[in-house]
């Protein structure tokens, strides 16, 4: 872009020098606000730009549009419980999101706040609890309750950021609005499908499916035959384009979801002999019915059994699937690092749930146990004070909008319900709060209303849960887990437990939190 002569109706000497220094002014006008903002800025009102455009110089650093503010990369992933190498403790092999973590904080308590995709993404996406939102299920948007809600993206939009969507970020299908159109500067894309319709694309001859069981996939094809291969390519497009521009870029990834179906070589990585079956596959000892659930994800509602053998392949194909998916997430960091854009990028990586194989019982999502409610989060800060240090810190999902809306120096949000982790990532010993808060309706896939809500507080020590009859709020069961001696909730010890004191704040706690958000 350049000032061109046909704007002005004469050539003389002084037009001249007023082009020259127009092109000046354009080019630091460029440097300072982007190429693409500057042009669009420049087509639209061309000669009254070009008039005003010497004053441009003289407004401050501190300008809401201003180079300085970091952009941000904000990677989402699917039904990942807490498996990556960086959190020990596991078979799983993710040497790029491990890289990730030794450059920012490593988040060994993060909770979402609903074990299931939809609430679980509205509610980080808009820093409300699933109980404000009213948003508890597949089928309701939230904007169907809450119209006018400024999402986390939308907050950085109006403050003058490019905010883009590549992959599943907000809930990927059965709502009548497809994502979130308020919430980026063009339009989503890879966003709204189902997760059986990531069959693997091919152009030759379609290779066998070497494995058996239901919902596994292990095929010799490309990372781009499934939608995670692609999602890393667009993003890496997109980064390319927006070097210049101050940016929200939200990646989604829809591994590991259900099916397991990524690329032979990831299921080459795992010895399937040295998996192992699940520590603790029976129930809680003393754990109420309404706790558990059918897994119909996977099982179906007829209840589908599963041999020995067939657990573990699922579970070589979640681990494979996990695997597929940290090599997309490196091609991605890799382009950042490559583009000098990591030194100005926050780089945010979550999941939005944990998830069971087996574990309980139980398979997929939709409990309020340690293994759906726990996720992996990492926060990557430019020139951060403490990097790759892990926190004990609790801390929830959402969270996150306050702290990116705090680290990128934008006008607070009104009405969030998290809070800014600024302390935690400056000192990893520091906590922001008492506990984090989950919950989970039964039945988990209901229609019109629940019948029970399940209310789930962490704290330091403990896990406590009250069901609670959705209409009258009375408390139908309770579930108390013992972290200190009983991490993987074997026992339901809410009849006789160790430390009067310890629950009578998670009760505090939790009642403080869900009592008054609901009326049924
Ligand atoms: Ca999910």
């Amino acid at each position: 872009m350049q000032v061109v002569w046909a704007d002005y109706k004469h050539s003389t000497p002084v037009s001249q020098g007023f082009k020259s220094l127009a092109n000046v002014y354009l080019t630091m006008a460029k440097v300072y606000y982007g190429e693409r903002r500057v042009s669009a800025m420049y087509d639209s009102k061309r000669f009254l730009f070009l008039l005003v455009l010497p004053f441009f110089a003289f407004i401050p650093v501190a300008d809401g549009t201003h180079k300085t503010r970091p952009n941000v990369l904000f990677i989402a992933v699917d039904d990942l419980r807490v498996e990556l190498g960086c959190y020990g403790n596991t078979p799983a092999i993710t040497p790029h999101i491990d890289r990730l973590a030794k450059r920012g904080t490593l988040f060994l308590r993060a909770y979402c706040q609903q074990a299931l995709c939809n609430p679980s993404r509205a509610s980080l996406m808009t820093g409300r609890r699933p109980d404000t939102l009213r948003v508890w299920d597949l089928k309701t948007h939230f904007r169907d309750t809450h119209p006018d809600v400024v999402s986390l993206p939308q907050h950085f939009k109006n403050n003058g950021y490019h905010t883009q969507n590549i992959g599943k970020v907000f809930h990927n299908w059965r709502t009548v609005i497809k994502g979130d159109l308020a919430s980026w500067s063009v339009p989503a894309v890879m966003h709204y499908a189902t997760h059986g319709s990531d069959t693997p694309q091919v152009k030759s001859e379609m290779p066998p499916n070497l494995v058996k069981t239901t919902r596994c996939e292990c095929r010799d094809v490309a990372d781009e035959a499934y939608f995670d291969g692609r999602i890393a390519e667009l993003a890496i497009k997109a980064l390319g384009e927006l070097k210049e521009e101050q940016f929200f870029l939200a990646v989604g990834f829809w591994k590991p979801h259900l099916p397991f179906n990524a690329p032979k070589r990831y299921w080459d990585m795992y010895d399937r002999q040295k998996l192992a079956l699940p520590k603790n596959p029976e129930p809680p000892k003393d754990v109420p019915p309404i706790a558990l659930h059918n897994g119909r994800e996977l099982l179906g509602t007829k209840g589908l059994e599963l041999t020995s053998d067939e657990v573990l392949e699922l579970r070589h194909g979640y681990y494979a699937a996990i695997s597929y998916l940290d090599a997309q997430i490196g091609k991605v960091l890799s382009e950042l690092n490559r583009l000098g854009l990591a030194e100005n990028t926050i780089v945010v990586f979550w999941s939005d749930h944990g998830f069971h194989l087996g574990e309980h019982g139980l398979w997929c999502k939709t409990s309020n146990f340690e293994l759906d409610a726990r996720v992996p989060m990492i926060i990557s800060i430019p020139n951060a004070k403490s990097p790759g240090s892990k926190t004990e810190s609790l801390v929830e999902l959402l969270d996150l909008y306050p702290t990116l809306v705090d680290f990128c120096g934008l006008p607070k949000a009104t009405d969030l319900e998290g809070v800014s982790l600024r302390g935690v990532l400056d000192d990893p010993e520091t906590s922001v709060k008492q506990a984090a808060f989950t919950q989970h309706p039964r039945p988990a896939y209901y229609n019109n209303k629940p019948e029970v809500m399940g209310c789930s507080v962490r704290t330091d020590r403990f896990r406590y849960t009250e069901w609670r009859d959705f209409k009258s709020g009375k408390v139908v069961a309770r579930e108390l887990y013992d972290h200190q001696s009983d991490p993987r909730e074997t026992r339901n010890i809410a009849a006789s437990p160790p430390d009067q004191d310890g629950l009578k704040q998670a009760k505090e706690l939790l009642t403080k939190t869900f009592i008054r958000r609901r009326s049924p």
